[in-house]
């Protein structure tokens, strides 16, 4: 079967969970586009939703972006995953200023944040199926537990809570994800375990953990670490997103600038990390709801610029040509 041009991932995997990709604009059309309508059930804004792009200044909204992917989405029968109202990333500075320039108060950044998720919330409801309320808020230095972020200064210890609520009073039928990177490690694992047991406890409407996965073929422990995280978090009552998931051929300390392209032995490492992983995955395919991909193919990845700008990766599962690797090979061969 694996050997049938028209197999689809996301048919292969539908009695499994959603399979999504981050897209750009520029990914609904041609090559990408034809990916997407082939192999994708859900959509991503790579950047597109994000406040700063999104809600630029108070008084103008800029959906153009959004809109197209949302256009693409109903037209092919994707859905989407809304991403994401509280980051200290690409967030607008206007909406933590006063009108004299000065840090608003708790009220007046409650109140705007409180206007954007309704005004979000009322144009992409129908097509958006989950919510990435709150992002990277737990600090992955040792010892100290939240990040310090502007959000956190303003609205207060419990602001994650008043977030999901915030969202939860304009949708609630979507599924509210607390997403983050590294978040099945062992002690970012704990803290965030913390924080959503404390969170819960007091109320949160938080139905999900994403787990971002931004990993490489060369990350020791991952099976073991993946399922505990999720046995920890389902613990909770929650269930599990993978929300952003690539599998870099470098690991974060490999810093070399000379490859120019994929290794045998890269390949290989690569095809067996896809293999293990979703084998985790459809083990847990009672918790895991959605795996989306950051990114649709090697020929545009953001991890061509981080940690090392400019250094081509290559940790998707189709080429630069747009053709399936060894790892689409390997993730379609359990049936
Ligand atoms: O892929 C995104 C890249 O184009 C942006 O420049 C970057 C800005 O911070 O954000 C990237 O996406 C991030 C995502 O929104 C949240 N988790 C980490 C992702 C990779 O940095």
């Amino acid at each position: 079967m694996t050997e049938n041009g028209l197999i689809s991932l996301a048919e292969v995997y539908k009695d499994y969970f959603k399979i999504g990709a981050a897209v750009t604009v520029n990914d609904l059309v041609r090559l990408h586009g034809e990916l997407l309508k082939k192999h994708f059930n859900s959509l991503t804004a790579e950047n597109a939703m994000k406040f700063g792009e999104i809600h630029p200044s108070e008084d103008r909204f800029d959906f153009e972006k959004a809109d197209k992917m949302m256009e693409f989405a109903k037209s092919n029968h994707l859905k989407m995953r809304g991403h994401t109202f509280v980051w200290h990333n690409q967030t607008s500075d206007w909406i933590f200023l006063d009108t004299n320039g000065k840090e608003a108060s708790k009220e007046l950044v409650i109140d705007r944040l409180r206007k954007h998720v309704e005004v979000i919330c009322n144009r992409y409801k129908d097509i958006v199926y989950t919510w990435d309320v709150v992002n990277e808020a737990i600090e992955d230095k040792t010892g100290e537990q939240y990040r310090d972020t502007k959000w956190r200064r303003i609205l207060g210890e419990d602001y994650i809570k008043t977030v999901f609520e915030i969202v939860k009073e304009q949708d609630d039928k979507a599924e509210l994800v607390y997403n983050d990177y590294n978040n099945e490690q062992p002690e970012k694992l704990e803290k965030t375990y913390r924080m959503l047991e404390e969170m819960l406890h007091k109320g949160a409407p938080i139905d999900s953990v994403g787990i971002q996965a931004h990993w490489s073929i060369r990350d020791s422990n991952l099976m073991d670490d993946l399922k505990r995280a999720i046995e920890r978090y389902a613990s909770l009552g929650l269930k599990i997103q993978v929300t952003e998931m690539d599998v870099s051929m470098f690991e974060f300390e490999d810093k070399r600038k000379d490859i120019l392209e994929p290794t045998t032995e890269m390949l290989y490492l690569q095809e067996q990390a896809y293999h293990n992983i979703f084998s985790v995955f459809r083990e847990y395919k009672e918790l895991v709801t959605s795996v989306t991909f950051w990114g649709i193919s090697d020929r545009y990845t953001w991890k061509d610029n981080f940690p090392v700008r400019g250094r081509k990766d290559w940790p998707m599962l189709f080429d630069m040509k747009g053709e399936k690797k060894s790892s689409f090979e390997k993730i379609v061969d359990f049936i």
